[in-house]
């Protein structure tokens, strides 16, 4: 059978990274079936789109999977293929909380045959067989034998064969540039961040987070062995293609147990598998002198950093006491010592949040180093406890915001100010944090440390931007370069300045080696 798992996009941003579900579940489908990958943010589709290619491909099942902010497109992509008579079956966490509208039984219309609720890594094999000998059920949901939710370990995960499944539509760098740039220092080519997870699970619930109901609070974790042995993997395929490679553990809180990540990190610098990595770790398990030494030794370059607001009031009131503003300078400052920097996320509309929450915001953040500061509203995910109480206090202005999901739009009000005014706080917050001004004094502050550190920051931004303000297209990217063209203009100055003072430089022949890239220029 010819199966195709296919990722929405959402419509506003690209994504940088490919979703780890559709590898997970390609490497876990039964043998005799072939899996074939769409994800819609790199490989765009609409409805006609879909419905050729399964036609066309002889596709016999579709699996779906979305985040809340994609279940829209997801449902009509999942329209178009029935219409064609095949099977569709939807997993993830929008479905898994709201499994009777995906079957059309809340009222509805019916997107899917058949939804798999929670972790699917047991089930999906199910799915397969059941689809193949026409038996698909309605709802797969992982239990034991005796009923109760069972919660799949990682200790036997699969091995995701990266080196044979073809990456070229998550290759960062643009197709013309790619001949050109493989012969440039160790070789760029190609550049992939690839999603990873080294365990699962997050205790701390905080109010408007799904992933302490979905994935629950017992903590599970992959073997060292596994994640060294799947670094090692990416490594040898990034210096075969003459490319580069960097990691996103997408574990919800990667220091959750700091013994077991000091361990992996360890392990990792042992066997001499770094690549430039990313994850996601609380500021208050950051405090440890000792693992962000580890972090900085073993490849981490970016942190991102669930900071949400610098009122402990709006803190505790969902459920995130936990976090210290008083300490997010401290943080900040130690990792910046070792070269890592953090992705620090903020949330606007909170229910202590009165106008001017962004400038307030922005004032403790221009004493920090320079990161990546980005901002987003309180939004109530289905089935979170922040969900039922809004709902509970009659605050929700649009109950069911997924069925027309608008970017950067409240769907409840705040307690201290309009929807309107919340707005208005983000729109400040990114157009202050990414003017060319801000560029150029992040890249300003970081004018002692080595130019791949500069260059760094001033790409990461650049990217950054584009969550907010889209650059869909060459002419958004000229005016953005136009608008940064001092800040780029430093930076080659000072990339050429370095090359003529470098020996390469002065060696025989030197005037025709390219100045190789400094390392580390992307830092992921
Ligand atoms: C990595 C990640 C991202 C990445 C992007 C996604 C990517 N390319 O991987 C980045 C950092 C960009 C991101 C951004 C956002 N994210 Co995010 N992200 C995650 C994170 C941490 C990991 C996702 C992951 O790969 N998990 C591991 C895989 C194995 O789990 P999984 O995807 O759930 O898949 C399993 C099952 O769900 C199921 N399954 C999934 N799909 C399918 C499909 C089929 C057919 C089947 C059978 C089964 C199945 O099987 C899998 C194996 O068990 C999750 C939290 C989490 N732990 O999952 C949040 C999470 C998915 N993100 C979330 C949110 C809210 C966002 C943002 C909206 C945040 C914001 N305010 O800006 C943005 C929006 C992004 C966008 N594109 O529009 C929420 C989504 C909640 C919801 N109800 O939709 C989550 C759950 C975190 C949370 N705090 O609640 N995110
Ligand atoms: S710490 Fe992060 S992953 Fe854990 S519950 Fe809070 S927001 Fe969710």
């Amino acid at each position: 059978m010819r199966i195709l798992l296919y990722n929405p996009d959402n419509g506003v941003t690209r994504n940088f990274m490919p979703h780890l579900w559709m590898f997970l579940l390609q490497s876990l489908t039964p043998p005799g079936h072939e899996v074939l990958l769409i994800d819609g943010n790199a490989q765009p589709l609409d409805e006609a789109g879909i419905a050729q290619y399964v036609r066309d491909q002889n596709i016999a099942l579709v699996g779906i999977g979305a985040m809340t902010r994609m279940i829209a497109k997801a449902y009509r992509m999942a329209d178009a293929v029935r219409a064609v008579g095949v099977p569709v079956v939807m997993g993830g966490p929008h479905v898994t909380e709201m499994a009777d509208e995906a079957l059309g039984r809340a009222g509805g219309a019916r997107h899917a045959d058949a939804v798999a609720l929670g972790e699917a890594d047991e089930t999906w094999p199910r799915i397969v067989e059941d689809a193949a000998h026409g038996t698909l059920q309605e709802i797969y949901a992982p239990v034991d034998e005796f009923g109760q939710e069972r919660k799949p370990s990682l200790q036997s995960y699969p091995l995701i064969p990266w080196d044979k499944i073809n990456l070229d539509q998550f290759n960062l760098v643009p197709k013309m540039a790619t001949r050109a740039l493989q012969r440039v220092g160790e070789g760029w080519g190609t550049f992939r961040i690839i999603p990873m997870e080294s365990g699962r699970g997050c205790p701390y619930g905080c109010e408007f987070c799904t992933v302490t109901g979905f994935f629950g609070d017992s903590i599970r974790f992959r073997t060292n062995e596994s994640v060294v042995n799947e670094l090692l993997l990416l490594k040898a395929q990034a210096r075969s293609e003459r490319g580069q490679m960097a990691v996103f553990f997408i574990d919800d809180n990667f220091a959750i147990n700091v013994k077991r990540t000091k361990s992996l990190l360890r392990d990792i610098i042992a066997a001499g598998a770094q690549v430039n990595w990313v994850a996601q770790i609380s500021a208050n398990l950051l405090r440890d002198e000792e693992l962000i030494d580890l972090i900085a030794a073993s490849g981490g370059k970016w942190i991102f950093i669930g900071m949400e607001s610098i009122d402990p009031a709006n803190l505790a009131a969902v459920n995130k006491g936990f976090n210290k503003p008083g300490e997010y300078a401290v943080v900040l400052e130690r990792l910046a010592l070792r070269n890592v920097y953090a992705i620090t996320s903020f949330i606007f509309g909170m229910d202590n949040d009165t106008t001017g929450v962004a400038e307030r915001t922005l004032q403790e953040i221009r004493t920090w180093p320079p990161g990546l500061p980005i901002f987003g509203l309180l939004t109530p995910l289905p089935a979170t406890p922040l969900y039922k109480r809004l709902e509970a206090a009659g605050r929700l202005t649009r109950p069911k915001h997924w069925q027309e999901f608008i970017p950067f739009e409240m769907a409840h009000t705040p307690s201290k100010m309009t929807i309107a005014e919340a707005h208005a706080e983000v729109k400040y917050g990114w157009a202050s944090s990414y003017s060319p001004e801000a560029m150029a004094q992040a890249v300003e502050s970081l004018r002692d440390k080595p130019l791949g550190y500069r260059i760094n920051i001033f790409i990461a931004r650049m990217c950054f931007r584009g969550i907010y303000f889209p650059l869909m297209g060459p002419w958004a990217w000229t005016k953005l370069i136009f608008q940064n063209r001092r800040t780029i203009f430093s930076l080659v100055r000072a990339g050429f300045a370095a090359w003529r003072d470098s020996p390469v430089a002065t060696a025989p022949g030197a005037a025709r080696v390219p100045p190789p890239l400094p390392t580390d220029v992307t830092g992921l």
